[in-house]
């Protein structure tokens, strides 16, 4: 018996499999990052593979037509909520759009889009999700993002390192975003705020830190306070349809150049203004925006042209509500 016990002891360590290429990270993360060997090794031994996480990052994300895929955020309970969210916050709101320049409705919508205000802020452990992502990184997917995925894990031991995180234990998305406004480690290392002086960047518990640290991202990015996101175009038939930007949305001609090309927008903006032009489908037809450095800056928060949509619109019934009430 007591040799039995003994042998399943001896065994233990061999289950805690290696991940493939753990020595050729552990070499990086030392030279590179600063991390200690040991504490690196430890830590990867604790992560373990979820099918799940592959499973959803293997999703055609851009499955859904605009017209399905705004449903999900424009709707009465993120619009109600979001009201409700800036009433209760209205002065650490106030305070980071004047700090930072950045539009009060912005800053409610994307924390609204990101977690319906800090509800589902995810539930994988952090680790989980960056090693599955780095180490395993499904092969059959457009693009090999395996690289990003084990960047972000070196920059999340130092994360947890400087912010005295449960490195184990932390949670968040399936790709390892974190907290209510869904920071990468490495956004969150360079973008996060710690708004309320308490001596941490707590993404997780304090709205202040939150609302500061989704103002600032933007800010960073080149947000411009008060200045157009984007507006409707008209499009004539011989319009340059294939000059629309399919990805990127980095304005590129001006609001005239576009009209030379077909695409006029209703209202009276002025002619220098540069901007990109989106398309969406709609229900039963494509409907088309200029779109301007605000939208782009949104795009740099998640690169989807659609999510940008859905911050702006989520913004503007976010600010109607606000102001009837
Ligand atoms: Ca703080």
């Amino acid at each position: 018996m007591r040799k039995f016990l003994l042998l399943v002891l001896f065994c233990v360590p061999v289950f805690a499999a290696e991940h493939p290429g753990t020595d050729q990270f552990v070499e990086r993360a030392v030279s590179e990052y600063g991390l200690s060997e040991n504490e690196v090794r430890e830590l990867l031994l604790e992560a373990e593979y979820k099918q799940s996480i592959v499973d959803a990052i293997s999703r055609p994300a851009e499955g859904k037509p605009w017209y399905q895929y705004r449903k999900i955020f424009l709707n009465d309970k993120r619009i109600n909520e979001g009201i409700k969210f800036w009433e209760e916050n209205r002065e650490l709101i106030e305070s980071a759009s004047e700090k930072f320049g950045v539009d009060e409705e912005i800053i409610v919508s994307i924390i609204g889009v990101e977690t319906l205000y800090g509800r589902i802020t995810g539930s994988y452990r952090i680790i989980d999700s960056l090693v599955t992502l780095g180490f395993y990184y499904p092969q059959d997917l457009s693009s090999d993002r395996s690289e990003f995925f084990s960047k972000e894990l070196m920059q999340y031991m130092q994360l947890a390192t400087e912010e005295g995180l449960p490195t184990a234990e932390v949670t968040g998305s399936y790709a390892g975003a974190m907290g209510m406004g869904q920071f990468m480690p490495s956004s969150y290392r360079e973008y996060a705020v710690d708004f309320d002086e308490d001596g941490s960047r707590d993404l997780w518990r304090s709205k202040a830190d939150v609302v500061g640290s989704v103002a600032n991202y933007l800010h960073r990015h080149g947000w411009q306070p008060g200045q157009a996101v984007t507006k409707r175009a008209i499009a004539s038939e011989s319009a340059a349809f294939d000059e629309i930007s399919t990805r990127g949305y980095k304005p590129s001609l001006t609001v005239a150049q576009w009209r030379e090309k077909g695409f006029t927008s209703s209202s009276d903006l002025s002619p220098d203004i540069p901007a990109a032009v989106l398309k969406l489908k709609e229900e039963k037809r494509n409907t088309y925006w200029l779109t301007f450095k605000n939208f782009y800056v949104i795009t740099r928060y998640n690169r989807s042209p659609r999510y940008a949509m859905a911050v702006y619109e989520l913004s503007q019934e976010i600010k109607k509500g606000m102001d009837k009430s």
